[in-house]
């Protein structure tokens, strides 16, 4: 770890000590040190496929078949991970927080998992499944068949996730956006910071007067205006913003 990142974390250290409020805004990176693959990038994170062409009404609507065995991979995947040093130093600062929820944008649990209690899953969770004609949902971490039907109405389950052109969950939005901008502090760990409503959270936090932390390994379209860039691993990153 350099040297300006070591004093740069000390004061963002000190800034989180001193906090009211805190917002986090997670994405895929907070997991990848889980073994968890990220969505863009390094070819594709299924079968050499990017994800985004999968997470879409669309391609559900015309091969439900395909879309459901990457979901259902991404379940044995993720079943077999565990939250990393990321998800439990931000479960840590809940503790010591007066007020501290975390936004993310996974569908793994993880953040649960770890031991955080304010989280809101603004994409939905890959253990939720929705009736597409009817209003049943379920929880369930079983292994499922192809293509799961739904107990009451007997049409097709799919997973209760946010895809491309899709509303998010109803209240998700306002709860999001409400702590956005009561923060005093907004960390933004380990998304590309591409997809809405998501990426514009720093701007909403920024001009509602919080300071902005990024963390992530590389820069985004949203460096730019942080007050600060941490950039390394979130599970190196944020135990040491913690401790
Ligand atoms: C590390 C690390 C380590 C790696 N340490 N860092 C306004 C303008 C333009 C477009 C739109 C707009 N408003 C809405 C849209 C459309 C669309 C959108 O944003 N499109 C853009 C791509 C242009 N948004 C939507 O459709 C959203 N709905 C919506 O807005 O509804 C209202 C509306 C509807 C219709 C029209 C207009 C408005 C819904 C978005 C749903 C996104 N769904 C997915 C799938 C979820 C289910 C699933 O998981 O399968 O969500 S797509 C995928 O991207 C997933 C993620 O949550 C999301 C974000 O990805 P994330 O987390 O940032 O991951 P990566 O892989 O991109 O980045 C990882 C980062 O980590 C990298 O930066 C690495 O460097 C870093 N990293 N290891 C630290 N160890
Ligand atoms: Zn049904």
């Amino acid at each position: 770890i350099a040297e300006n990142l070591i004093a740069k974390m000390e004061t963002v250290k000190a800034l989180l000590s001193g906090a009211r409020h805190v917002a986090v805004l997670t994405g895929a990176g907070i997991s990848s040190e889980s073994g968890i693959p990220t969505f863009r990038g390094n070819g594709g994170m299924w079968q050499g496929e990017q994800a985004e062409e999968l997470a879409r009404p669309e391609t559900f609507a015309r091969e439900p078949e395909r879309v459901w065995e990457f979901y259902n991979w991404r379940r044995a995947t993720v079943a077999g991970c565990e939250p990393n040093p990321a998800h439990r130093a931000l479960a840590e600062l809940e503790r010591r927080v007066p007020e501290m929820m975390v936004l993310t944008q996974n569908v793994d649990g993880l953040h649960q998992q770890a031991g955080s209690r304010n989280v809101i899953e603004m994409h939905g969770s890959l253990w939720r499944l929705h009736c597409t004609q009817c209003t049943y949902f379920e929880e369930n971490r079983e292994s499922l068949p192809p293509l799961p039907e739904c107990p009451r109405c007997g049409n097709l389950l799919r997973p209760g996730v946010v895809w491309f052109g899709e509303a998010l969950p109803r209240g998700v939005l306002s709860a999001a956006l409400d702590s956005v901008s009561r923060a005093d502090i907004l960390l933004v760990v380990g998304t590309s910071s591409l997809v809405q409503p998501a990426a514009s959270f720093a701007h909403i936090a920024k001009r509602a007067g919080a300071v902005c932390v990024e963390v992530n390994l590389e820069a985004t379209p949203n460096t730019g205006f942080m007050d600060f860039a941490l950039h390394g691993k979130a599970g190196e990153i944020l135990p040491a913003l913690v401790e």
